[in-house]
This record gives structure tokens, sequence and C-alpha cells, in this order.
């Protein structure tokens, strides 16, 4: 190693992966368990010699067990000379360059030397990479092949330019579905030209294939802004415009244009309902993976029937959303606000859950947020969670609007809250509402909570002799059951 140059990266991986090695030896350990002997009772005698009567290394002074991660700790034991080696041959190595410490002197260090010995063979060099963010790479793609192939296909256009009415047969010379025709073209910048040249477009697809290795991150990073490893809404509209465009099951919406960002709309939201499972609005290509998006994009090539693709692109499923929209978006302004929204089913949600859909909890459009009205995006979600709710988003959905605190948790006040609303409307109808408590049992029966602490902080009582006490909760908020039983049951 040069003078001057202190520990290179690999370097210190070696010296960390020794210091653990020495710290695992029963040795040390015994000296150490000594040293915090010695600091929980100062009063001790100076050397315990190991609890099995092990010679174990001499202490040189208390303090390093203080600070156990330090690169000063492999200082410390300074053996004798029947006691390990092994860290401290590498330390003296690792550790020419800076000056040693007062305990590594002479004979340790001498028998150091002459036990120095090949390191052992480094576990960390061996771990293969896990870690694939852009997919695993594939030794089997021929690059050459594929851009020779490319070139070829190109070669029958006029001026080897490619039109986006011909980026089907790029698409297949590239290997892809049908449909990442309109990916393709915008990802080459075929969008500002209305053409693309072969060299630009080999360009880019060498580019792709030298950095992507699935399908997912061609995806995202054909239709992303550049800077970006994420695709937002907007990022979806030239691929589903296409689709509009060319997809034969669509062909009798092509001349309704004015319908045709309402159905992108659509199916941009249910993708991003399905996908985007992290909320953040940006879809990255480990939630692509994970999804079933790319597969549905593909069965658009085999399925002319659009109405058989039901998770994002059926007609009939935006037809459906669109026209319960329309009847509660009277002045057709495509925004709606809590009176609309109250009318929906009618008047099947209660107030109390229209204030939580308008109040921020799971709508995105904060301009609109402001003036009380929700998009027609947001409806979507809302319609879709409302009408199966059994999907993890609808599940998540509904969850954040009955969460009021945002704790994470929903605690017996808050379905109290929501609970209390719709009692007052079966009593309205001369319906007998389900105690809330009975409720609440049922509930915890479907529910089963693992640990009932986060469903039911602070407010629950046990019922006293109950059998199942998980099974008969109740809540202060009731003032009857906080007087019947007192606050004597409480289990927190
Ligand atoms: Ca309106
Ligand atoms: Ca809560």
């Amino acid at each position: 190693m040069p003078p001057g140059k202190v520990l290179q990266p690999v370097l210190k991986m070696k010296v960390d992966e020794l210091f653990l090695c020495w710290l695992s030896e029963s040795s040390t350990q015994a000296m150490l368990q000594d040293c915090l002997q010695r600091i929980k009772m100062p009063g001790r005698p100076e050397r315990g010699g190991g609890d099995a009567g092990q010679p174990g290394p001499p202490l040189a002074a208390p303090a390093p067990a203080c600070k156990p991660r330090g690169f000063d700790g492999l200082g410390v034991p300074s053996p004798a000379p029947a006691s390990t080696a092994l860290p401290l041959g590498a330390t003296s190595s690792a550790r020419s360059g800076p000056p040693v410490r007062g305990p590594r002197r002479s004979a340790g260090t001498r028998v150091v030397q002459t036990k120095e010995q090949p390191p052992p063979p480094a576990p960390s060099q061996s771990v293969p990479a896990f870690y694939f963010p852009r997919g695993r790479p594939q030794d089997s793609v021929n690059v050459d092949a594929v851009i020779a192939k490319i070139e070829r296909t190109f070669a029958q256009f006029p001026h080897e330019r490619a039109t986006l009415d011909d980026m089907g047969r790029v698409a297949k010379a590239c290997g892809c579905p049908l449909y990442w025709k309109g990916p393709l073209f915008c990802g080459a910048g075929g969008e500002r030209t209305g053409s693309v040249s072969v060299h630009k477009f080999v360009a880019m697809w060498r580019k792709v294939l030298q950095n992507c290795h699935d399908d997912a991150a061609k995806f995202v990073h054909l239709l992303m802004n550049p800077g970006c490893n994420y695709l937002v809404q907007e990022d979806f509209v030239p691929f589903l415009q296409d689709v509009v465009n060319t997809h034969p099951g669509l062909a009798f919406l092509k001349e309704a244009s004015e319908f045709h960002s309402r159905y992108i709309t659509t199916v941009i939201q249910r993708i991003f309902y399905t996908v985007n499972r992290s909320w953040s609005g940006r879809i990255t290509c480990a939630e692509l993976r994970r999804s079933t998006f790319l597969q549905n994009v593909a069965l658009l090539e085999e399925e002319a029937d659009i109405n058989q693709l039901t998770e994002y692109f059926s007609y009939e499923h935006f037809y459906v959303i669109y026209c319960k929209f329309w009847e509660l978006d009277t002045d057709h302004d495509l925004l709606i606000d809590a009176q609309d929204l109250a009318r929906h089913n009618d008047h099947a949600i209660s107030t109390k859950m229209i204030e939580r859909i308008f109040s921020g909890a799971v709508t995105r459009g904060k301009k609109v947020q402001k003036e009380g009205k929700i998009s027609y995006a947001d409806f979507v979600w809302f319609l879709i969670s409302e009408e199966d709710k059994k999907t993890p988003t609808s599940i998540e959905y509904w969850f954040r609007c009955m969460d009021l605190d945002g704790d994470g948790a929903l605690s017996m006040y808050e379905l109290e809250y929501f609970y209390e609303e719709q009692c007052r409307r079966l009593d309205s109808m001369a319906i007998e509402a389900l105690p809330f408590e009975d409720c609440l049992c049922q509930m915890l029966d479907l529910v089963k909570p693992q640990n009932e602490g986060p469903v039911l902080p602070l407010g629950g009582v046990w019922l006293p002799g109950s059998r199942r006490p998980t099974k008969h909760i109740l809540t202060p908020l009731t003032r009857e059951g906080a007087s019947k039983w007192g606050p004597g049951c409480l289990p927190v």
C-alpha cells in the first residue's frame, strides 16, 4: 500500500470481517463479559480469568468494551502468546499507516507477524448479487442480432423512418408485445417529430437492452420522463391513446373523440388503483413487476373483445363508472361535491363517511379539495372501492377513511363514530339497529386481531366473567357500558 494511503473500501470490509471473526471467539467473549462485569461492579477483582477457566487474553483497559464497533477495539486484546492471532494479524497489516497504540507493542506484534498467514476466503466475495432493480441480466440476449433485425425492418420503410403506424412491426422485431408500439414510438422521441429514424431508434433500443433486463424495467424506461425512474399518471397517456386509436375492440370509440380522455382517465386510475400499492402516485419498476399489468398489455394483442380484459381495459366497466358519475354530476363540469356524492346509491353512504372522502384521506386532487369537490378520477377510486371491498386497495381505501387520527389503527372510538350515524338513520326508518357491541363482536370474530392493542387501544373494557374476553369488549364511549363495567376492567 502506498504511504499516505489509508484504508480502501475493500480492505475495510476485510477488517470488518476479521473483527467479527475475532469477536465470535469464545476467549474474546469471555474477556468482554469480564469487562462488562467490571463496568457494572467497579469493585470487582481485576481478572475474571474466564468462566470456564480458559486463559483468555489480558485486559488492556475496560474502555473498549463500551464501544464494540470501533476499530480501536481491535487494538485492545493484545493477546497472550497462546491466544488467537488472526484478528490482530489483519489489524497490524491493515493499520500500518497510523501510529500504533501503546498496548500493541512488542511481543504481541511479533507473535502476530510470525503467525501471519494467507487470509481465509472472504464470505462477502462469494455472495452472489441479489438486487436487480432493473431486472436480472440475461446472458442469452444477443443485442447485435436484435439490432440487425430492427434494421432490416426499418429498411422496408421510406427513408428508413417509421411512423406510429409502422411501430407494430418494429415492436415485433424488438420481441415486444404489439401494444408496446406506442411506448416504443414515444421512447424514441417519435411524438415530437411524427416519425423515428432507424439510427435514433436503434440507439434508444440498444440503451434499453443494455440497462433494462426485464419487461417492467423496459416499459418504465420507455414511458418515463428523463431523469425519473418511475411513471406518473400522465406518462400512460401516449400508450393508452394508441390503444384507443388502434385496438379493434375500441373501433366504435374512434369517432367519439370527446370520450377518449374519459376512457383514458378511467384506465389510468384503474392502473394506479391496482399497481401503485404504495399510494405514492409513482409506479416504480418493482411495483409494475409485482402486478399483472404487463400481462394484460400483452393480452390486448390476443383479445379482440376488450371487455374481456376486466382488470384495466374493459370498455363496459368504463361505461358503468362514467354513467354513475354523470348521474351525480348534474352540471357536468366533471366535479362533484359532497351533496352530489351523497345521492350515490340512494344515499347509502353516511355523511360522516362522505366528509372523510372529501377530507383528502383518499383523494389526490388538492386543488379541488379546497373547493370541496372531487374530480372524476377521484370518483373512479371511490366507485371501485365501493363495488368491490375485497381488494387490497379497497380495504385500504375504507381503512384510511375510518382511521380518523391517521395512526394506522382503527380504535373503537373511530368505529363507533361511524356507527352512530347509521344507527340514527336506521332508527328514523323504524329499523332496529344491531347494538354496537354486537357489531364489534362480529368484527372481532371476522378480523381476529392477533394483538387487540392496535385495534382496540385504550378504550377496551373486558366483560367480567367472560370466557372469551376478546369477543366481549365494550367502549367507555358507550355511557352505559362505562358505568356498568367501570374503569377497573380496563385491560390497559
Ligand atoms: Ca358538478
Ligand atoms: Ca386510528
